[in-house]
């Protein structure tokens, strides 16, 4: 080879190097980590458990099992604000989510939203969707919306600079009817073309590049066809995901979860995406085996399929402040403590300490 063309492939490496984004960082990382294992993921870990609120160090998980989740969930509904719409103050999580980076743990963001005119997640009583889309009345209040979120995204930087890559999970179980951007209030066009503005706008507009995107629609699907009715497209979406707890509190759950993560893990071989359990649980843990008994056989099971990037468990509301059986990891003193740890000792079961020589 002549020094030109040698020339040339060492300036061609150092481009690849220097051009590859945190956020395809992460991805090939979570590739890699999926034939380590399935992380573990809690929502609102570090902030508050059932029985403790803001203390520096609190984690439910790690109390039961000695180390701390390998994956954390965090929302940003209510952003502009000082505090999220479960009371965590935005800069404690911007903290969280740089310190678990840290020590080599990964977060994942989910947006409860409030439209600009203050209609909350939850409120379908008008249309919104069409609101803020291009040409909508609230369309510019909504861009400014997003530009909270990249600045916030942009925020996730460590002291010496780097940037925190993170897995933003937008309009979520988009096919349950309980939020506006969900069925019944909203076009499949309409939502597809929200998902690819919000997508294209923290990405191409504000220059965001630490974010990788997870679609995760609700259990309404029987099939990869209706999986992928409200689906983007494959440039729109790094992890395929999946939310559910409903099923697990009727008749033959574990069959119908089995079935429908199966289907999830199905797709992501063929479409060659990484895939997770984007949020589950049983309220309260009301079934002491639930974690070894149920869960368990149910990752396992798609995880033969393809390999699969996380499961996470959503929220220990706190017992003091929120109703008192929502919440989804044991805390110490559970019935079902024991068998928690049983789970994430099973050795597909990646915690924190397990993912940090990656
Ligand atoms: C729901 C519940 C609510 C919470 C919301 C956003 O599942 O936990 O209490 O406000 O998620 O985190």
């Amino acid at each position: 080879m002549s020094i030109i063309a040698l020339a040339l492939l060492a300036t061609a490496c150092k481009d690849s190097k220097s051009t590859t984004s945190p956020a395809e960082l992460l991805k090939q990382r979570l590739e890699r980590l999926t034939q380590k294992g399935i992380m573990f993921g809690h929502q609102d870990d570090l902030a508050y458990g059932v029985k403790w609120y803001m203390q520096e160090g609190g984690s439910d998980v790690k109390e039961v099992t000695g180390d701390y989740p390998a994956l954390y969930g965090w929302d940003i509904g209510n952003i502009g604000n000082e505090k999220n719409l479960d009371g965590v103050p935005f800069d404690k999580m911007q903290q969280w989510i740089i310190e678990s980076h840290q020590r080599n743990g990964i977060s994942t963001i989910s947006w409860h939203v409030f439209a600009p005119d203050g209609t909350d997640s939850w409120n379908t009583q008008k249309p919104i969707v069409n609101e803020i889309l291009p040409g909508g009345i609230q369309h510019d209040a909504f861009n400014e919306k997003l530009d909270l979120v990249a600045d916030f995204m942009k925020s996730l930087r460590t002291p010496q600079g780097v940037q925190v890559p993170v897995i933003f999970r937008p309009w979520h179980e988009m096919n349950g009817q309980w939020f506006w951007w969900g069925s019944g209030h909203c076009t499949v066009d309409e939502y597809k073309s929200l998902f690819k503005y919000t997508v294209d706008y923290l990405k191409d507009v504000k220059g965001v590049d630490n974010m990788l995107i997870a679609f995760s629609p609700d259990r309404s699907f029987n099939s990869i066809a209706e999986y992928l009715t409200c689906y983007p497209g494959d440039e729109y979406v790094d992890v395929l995901g999946f939310d559910d707890y409903h099923d697990f509190k009727v008749e033959n759950g574990h069959e119908i979860v089995d079935k429908k993560l199966n289907i999830v893990a199905q797709i992501a071989k063929d479409k060659n995406k990484i895939y997770a359990f984007t949020e589950t649980g049983y309220d309260g843990v009301k079934d002491a085996k639930w974690f070894t008994d149920t869960l368990l056989p149910i990752l396992k099971s798609a995880n033969e399929i393809k390999k699969m990037s996380y499961v996470m468990l959503w929220r220990n509301a706190n017992f003091d402040k929120e109703q008192k059986d929502h919440y989804f990891t044991p805390y110490s003193g559970h019935p079902s403590e024991s068998n928690f740890r049983k789970f994430v000792n099973d050795p597909v079961i990646l915690l924190n300490s397990q993912v940090v020589f990656d």
